[in-house]
């Protein structure tokens, strides 16, 4: 097999402890089984950039880091990566800013990583870079001499057309793409998004899975990342998770939990689901007492301000909700900022009737996947899933929804508590065949496979039989 190197922003090294997120367990039992290394930002920040490489190695993962300066995680990070495009990827051009400082950044820590890559590359190595944070870094490899075949994978969606060309020097990205040979994204919408580009904005061609840009044709797919089902099942029958729904049955007291989590994010549609939870309460004072919601919202990108406004906003419906409707013995709303093991995690999902995952936009939506993936088979719950995530395009059988409507989210809810165990059983098992049989382990093979079958350098062109058909 040949070496695997995996560039991305954050570098997860492997603990004993297991605590680590499927994508980053995916990509080191790829890095482990081919001896390859993983390429990233150390998350630390110096006084200024020494570009050191700091090498390690845990539990048979090889990684090398860089520490950043500040202005790199200014500009390129909380600037360029968080406060441009993520935004933009998500839809929300109200909140991207647009500042040539963050540009200049985010080339630059590109060119940082291409810098401590380079170094490390091997003719038959195959490079996998993710994200939105490093979109141009494969053509800074190009630059720097490097053949080898290399993929990118797009973790958030592709917006539509008529959203990027509110980007500067959208085309100049665009077109770094085109150095890479296999480009991923969640789902066809996505991809579509990304085919219409091309061809409008730029003049290329689209054949199939091979897009055309001048003289390089690349392959453009829709691979839709999961999770590790069977792990995740086994989490949730584990000690620890047992433990924790014991104790959030307990503290439930015969009522039924509707469970969130999510990164503290303005995609995520908290404060929309906030606001279709209050019109529930609205429109069912019989439901009053005999319902929780438990939402759990880590804070993240504490240092953007949209996200510091986004926790107040919450802070305040919460707030609002439970000063409205709160008895002595009964809060509507449990609202907490802290993250948990996946254990733990896992004993929450399967304590709550009802999944409610409502973002307004989302590349794919992993907690939807692990509220399925922890149900008990013999009593599973609800899942309601918002239409604009791209789980949603898999997890047909969830009850679907517009995140934006607090009447559907309502109904919703109504609906997801009254179901019948038939009906939740048979719609649960559909969407478990689909979290099972599309893993995390498909998903990797699915990309890798594609990317380890292209020639060098792109040097294998279109088959002909596939150009003919
Ligand atoms: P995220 O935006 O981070 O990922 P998501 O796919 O839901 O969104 O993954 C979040 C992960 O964080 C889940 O594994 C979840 O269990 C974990 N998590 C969240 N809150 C937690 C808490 N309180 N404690 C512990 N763990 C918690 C981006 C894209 C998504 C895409 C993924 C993967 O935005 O659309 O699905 O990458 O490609």
């Amino acid at each position: 097999m040949s070496r695997l190197i995996v560039i991305s922003n954050r570098v997860s090294r492997p603990s004993k402890t297991g605590n680590q997120g499927g994508l980053a367990v995916a990509l080191s039992q790829a890095l482990r089984e081919s001896r390859g290394i993983w390429v990233g930002w150390s998350g630390e920040v110096t006084e200024s950039f020494t570009g050191q490489i700091g090498f390690s190695e845990d539990e048979g993962v090889k990684t090398a880091t860089i520490d950043l300066e500040e202005q790199d995680v200014d500009e390129y990070y909380n600037g360029y990566a968080n406060k441009t495009l993520w935004p933009l990827f998500h839809f929300r051009i109200d909140l991207a800013e647009y500042a040539r400082d963050f540009e200049g950044g985010y080339n630059r820590v590109n060119q940082r990583f291409a810098d401590t890559a380079s170094p490390l590359i091997e003719p038959e190595d195959v490079i996998w870079v993710h994200d939105y944070h490093m979109i141009p870094l494969g053509q800074m490899l190009r630059d720097r001499g490097h053949r080898n075949r290399m993929g990118f994978f797009l973790h958030i969606p592709w917006p539509p057309t008529r959203l990027l060309v509110s980007l500067p020097h959208h085309t100049k990205l665009v077109q770094t793409l085109f150095a890479y040979d296999v480009v991923g994204f969640h789902t066809e919408e996505w991809l579509e998004s990304f085919r219409h580009y091309v061809e409008r904005e730029m003049g290329g061609t689209v054949d199939g899975d091979y897009v055309t840009l001048g003289n390089r044709t690349i392959q453009a797919i829709a691979c839709p990342i999961g999770i590790n089902a069977q792990e995740y099942a086994d989490a949730a029958t584990s000690e620890a998770a047992g433990d924790m729904f014991e104790k959030v049955r307990r503290s439930l007291q015969d009522r039924a939990m509707i469970v969130g989590v999510d990164r503290l994010d303005y995609s995520k549609g908290l404060e929309e689901r906030f606001n279709g939870y209050a019109r529930f309460l609205k429109d069912h004072p019989e439901q009053h007492r005999k319902v929780v919601l438990t939402q759990i919202a880590p804070p993240s990108r504490g240092e953007v301000e949209s996200y510091q406004q986004i926790r107040a906003t919450l802070d305040a419906i919460a707030g609002r909700i439970n000063g409205e409707y709160s008895d002595v013995d009964w809060t509507p709303i449990r609202y907490v900022n802290q993250g948990y093991p996946r254990d733990m995690l896992a004993g929450i999902y399967r304590a709550a009737r009802i999944g409610l995952v409502t973002p307004l936009r989302d590349g794919m939506n992993l907690v939807a996947k692990e509220y399925v993936a922890a149900q008990d088979p013999e009593n599973p719950g609800v899942l309601i899933l918002s239409r604009f995530a791209g789980a949603a395009l898999q997890l047909k059988d969830a009850l679907l929804i517009n995140p934006y409507s607090p009447e559907e989210m309502s109904d919703a809810i109504t609906r997801a508590l009254a179901m019948p165990l038939d009906e939740r059983k048979r719609r649960w098992r559909a969407m478990m065949d689909c979290v099972e049989g599309q893993d995390i382990r498909w998903w990797r093979e699915c990309f890798t496979g594609r990317l380890l079958a292209v020639e060098r350098d792109n040097e294998e062109k279109k088959p002909e039989t596939e150009a003919a058909a």
